[in-house]
């Protein structure tokens, strides 16, 4: 029997255990639940007897509570990782899925579920919700300032709880102002959205420009000072009941104040509509600031012509290296560097090494303009699998002018490689350039996986 998750449909806590499937390649049926009917049933009721989802339907018996069920389908490979490699980031996995599910997603419901209008608004619940909310994520973006994923050198099961958490924030609640705030949680937000298990599930994600706030929200604030008179009629024994000439013009008070807020917060959102677009033609008008190689003399050599003419064949053009760029190389307006990735490590397993390489030249996006580069991994195929034993990661990379350029040094990943500059007057480095951009083997391992960087 395939495994069964009950749920309604783009369940957030669904979608981790989801993408921990697409991780492990284990297939599992989504069985779509009807709130309030399907949950009710004595048959769903002796699955989880609370009548909530998801739950995960094994061979051997239900499971209810969203990580478990995540951990469930994470700990059926254990080559992935997904539950951290050693005894202490398996700790530290539960650490955060922890802080994730009791101080991030209970806060987050507070501050949520009036907007979606689960819930009553409160202005008590909004405030703590909302406080405690970006409180968390303070924390996540401070301890993201040092680590590229929440634990490890690779996603784990604490990423894709905390992702898929903050989907919803970042796509409702917390706006462009707030987010600036958090530079490092949406870096990690930027890269765990990125890795193409979390695409197939979730999808592209569109940020909030600003806070949507709940519709009786505004309503309510305004509203607050009838809060005397409403207990008043309440009519209980022995109190004052008002006539109803009396209820009929409060309820015409309490319309008109409604229609009034309304306007007031329409009126308000087109205001903050108007400056956010002033702003943005602020931001667009403003003079960049000059990029200093920008201004370096002229070279006889572009880069945009190198990645033409090495790619005006598929996959490549071999010949153009050897042939004609050593020739054409512009040696005082470029430079050439070799890299090698510190920590092989984080490279035993083959999916999660094609992951690191994808989210690293993910972060090279600021590189390209000045920049022409490659990565690679290579290693011994194991006979009758798809991963590799071995691994290492290497590339080569030109820079305009004569050191790593400054886009290079503020990747996040910089420092997990060895840099060492290469001659491209000598035949030895002219031999490494060649192979790393084109080559099968780096020694005597193959090359399985390559990204340019271009
Ligand atoms: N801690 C549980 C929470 C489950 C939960 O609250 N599920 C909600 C929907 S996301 C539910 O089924 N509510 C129905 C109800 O309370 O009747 C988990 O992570 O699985």
């Amino acid at each position: 029997m395939a495994l069964r998750i009950h749920t309604y449909p783009h369940n957030p806590r669904v979608w981790k255990a989801l993408i921990a499937a697409k991780y492990n390649n284990v297939k599992v049926e989504v069985v779509e639940v009807q709130m309030g009917v399907d949950n009710k049933t004595p048959a769903f009721l002796k699955m989880n007897p609370l009548g909530k989802v998801p739950v995960l339907e094994t061979p051997v018996g239900p499971v209810f509570e969203s990580n478990a069920i995540t951990k469930y389908i994470a700990r059926m490979r254990n080559d992935t990782g997904l539950l951290g490699g050693s005894f202490y980031e398996q700790a530290l996995v539960d650490q955060w899925l922890d802080f994730v599910t009791n101080e991030l997603e209970t806060a987050r419901g507070m501050w949520l579920y009036p907007v979606l209008g689960f819930f009553k608004f409160s202005l008590d619940a909004y405030t703590a919700g909302k406080n405690n909310t970006l409180n968390a994520l303070r924390v996540l973006n401070e301890y993201l300032a040092t680590n590229t994923f929440l634990v490890g050198k690779s996603v784990t099961v604490a990423d894709l709880a905390a992702y898929t958490t903050i989907v919803g924030l970042f796509t409702t609640l917390v706006g462009e102002d707030e987010r600036k705030k958090l530079p490092n949680l949406v870096r990690w937000f930027n890269t765990v959205g990125h890795q193409k298990q979390v695409q197939a599930v979730v999808g592209d994600v569109t940020f909030c420009k600003t806070e949507t706030l709940a519709k009786d929200h505004v309503a309510a604030a305004e509203s607050k000072s009838d809060a005397p008179a409403a207990a008043g009629a309440a009519g209980a024994k022995g109190k004052y009941v008002p006539t109803p000439e009396q209820v009929a013009a409060a309820a015409k008070k309490k319309e008109q104040q409604q229609k009034e807020a309304a306007e007031k917060a329409a009126a308000k959102a087109a205001q903050a509509a108007a400056d956010a677009e002033e702003a943005e033609a602020a931001k667009a008008a403003k003079v960049k600031e000059p990029n200093p190689l920008d201004s370096l003399p002229p070279s006889t050599m572009a880069l945009d012509d190198v990645k033409r003419k090495f790619f005006q064949s598929k996959p490549f053009n071999a010949d153009y290296f050897p042939a004609t760029f050593f020739k054409e190389f512009d040696n005082a307006g470029y430079c050439v560097f070799e890299c090698k990735f510190k920590y092989e490590d984080d490279l035993k397993n083959t999916t999660q090494a094609c992951n690191l390489v994808d989210g690293f030249v993910n972060r090279c996006e600021a590189v390209r303009k000045y920049a022409f580069g490659v990565v690679h991994l290579q290693g011994n195929a194991i006979a009758g699998s798809d991963d590799f034993s071995s691994t290492s990661e290497s590339g080569l990379f030109i820079f305009r002018g004569d050191k790593i350029i400054k886009e290079m040094t503020d990747v996040d990943d910089f420092v997990e490689f060895d840099w060492v500059q290469l001659d491209v007057t000598n035949s030895a480095d002219q031999a490494k350039i060649v192979t790393h951009l084109t080559g099968n083997k780096i020694g005597n391992y193959d090359v399985f996986y390559r990204k340019y960087i271009k």
